[in-house]
């Protein structure tokens, strides 16, 4: 029966993964897959979440299966942290959350809901984007579409021609929207910007879908939502696919949300059945353990706190990284301009470095980063920033 069966390709980017584990070299340097980590090079579990782990095995009395769309008391922190505290939309009820298996979990339904709803609609991504969105969506036939997004001699946000490519995508066709520290380039447009493709949005009369994975790696939990809030100011509907994965750093409890907002409420918890009918025939109903934990740290004072230093303390070790790896390049001798590492967002960066470049730091040095040329910049190190940057300026040398 399996015979004609053809092995798939690896994922580029947990193939890399892989790689590295296999890798004997004590030496070796892992820029590759979009998982923070600390000056030790190590996943730590955030205190906030130990503490609120703690409390929950004490409280916690049944493991009866949550609701098909998820904890209550979970749905409502998302959409506070998403929309902020005293807004319309949720004194309205304008929006509804589904919770889900991570932020991939959210795209998939709504990937789902989109091709069953809206089945004429085209999604547009941005060129490029995070390596997992054409496969999710092409898993259920949508037609995907790209737009400008990346300048590559500029290494900056080519916003002119997105806004030319968004002013062709057709009323009713979705758009995908990076909510803050774009993957794979760490460049996000500007408040002025969002502003504009808001408005652009309003004109054409698109769909926004927001996936909005990294909350708070940016410049803040609240400046990060800067982009989506000003999208709210101008269009009637959206829909949000959020992760906790990174910012909380609970990847492998896979927590996420999926909400939908419409203008009328009405419409909104409609809609919303027929998302919650997309997750009974997936995967029934969400895992419970991750979003208990996201839930308890975000209803208590005292672990939300805890939290947003701990937050804070992983967005600031990833800027101090990016200005020495751009002065440790400096240092050891490479001519080429490298600053604009140090301004962009969140842990990736676009490095530059040829796919030739990327293949002899991986063969000759055990240096792993994405074929692309993305590089994690949680990966660095104090102690590893010297021999990174040694090898990046041997190979760009040659
Ligand atoms: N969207 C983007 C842009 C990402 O970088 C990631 C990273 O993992 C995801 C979605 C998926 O998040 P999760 O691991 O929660 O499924
Ligand atoms: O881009 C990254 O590295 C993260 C992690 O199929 C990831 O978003 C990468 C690939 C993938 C799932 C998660």
């Amino acid at each position: 029966m399996f015979e004609h069966i053809q092995a798939a390709p690896s994922d580029p980017i947990l193939g890399l993964n892989d790689a590295f584990r296999n890798d004997p070299n004590p030496k070796k340097i892992n820029l590759g897959v979009g998982v923070y980590k600390d000056e030790q090079g190590t996943t730590p579990i955030l205190k906030s979440v130990k503490q609120a782990e703690e409390r929950l095995l004490n409280q916690e009395t049944s493991k009866s299966y949550l609701s098909i769309e998820g904890s209550q008391a979970y749905r409502e922190a998302v959409q506070t942290l998403l929309f902020g505290e005293d807004t319309q939309i949720i004194s309205k009820q304008l929006a509804q959350t589904a919770q889900t298996p991570g932020g991939t979990g959210a795209l998939r339904v709504a990937a789902e809901f989109i091709r069953k709803h809206l089945p004429n609609a085209t999604i547009w991504v941005s060129n490029p984007t995070w390596a997992n969105h054409q496969a999710v969506f092409q898993s259920v036939n949508l037609e995907v579409g790209s737009y400008a997004y990346y300048d590559v001699d500029t290494k900056s946000l080519d916003f002119e021609s997105m806004l030319a490519g968004l002013s062709q995508v057709p009323a009713g066709d979705v758009v995908l929207f990076h909510g803050c520290c774009h993957n794979p380039t760490g460049i996000d447009p500007t408040p002025e910007q969002w502003y504009q493709l808001a408005k652009l949005c309003s004109k054409q009369g698109f769909l926004p879908l927001f996936d909005f994975a990294y909350q708070g790696f940016g410049a803040g939990l609240e400046e990060d939502a800067q982009g989506l809030r000003t999208f709210l100011n101008h269009v009637p509907e959206m829909l949000i696919a959020n992760s906790f994965s990174k910012n909380f750093g609970l990847y492998n409890e896979r927590v996420g949300a999926l909400t939908i907002v419409s203008d009328n409420a009405d419409q909104a918890l409609a809609a919303f059945t027929q998302i919650k009918r997309a997750v009974r025939t997936n995967y029934s109903n969400p895992p419970s353990h991750g979003s208990a934990i996201v839930a308890e740290i975000l209803n208590s004072k005292e672990l939300r706190s805890l939290w947003e230093m701990e937050l804070k303390s992983m967005r600031s070790r990833i800027h101090e990284m990016r200005s020495l790896f751009v002065n440790t390049l400096r240092a050891k001798g490479v001519n080429q301009d490298f600053s604009f590492i140090s301004k962009q967002n969140g842990m990736f960066s676009f490095s530059g470095l040829n796919p030739e470049q990327v293949s002899r730091l991986r063969k000759e040095f055990s240096i792993y980063i994405v074929g692309s040329g993305r590089i994690n910049v949680a990966g660095m190190t104090h102690e590893n920033m010297e021999p990174l940057c040694e090898a990046i300026a041997a190979v760009l040398k040659e």
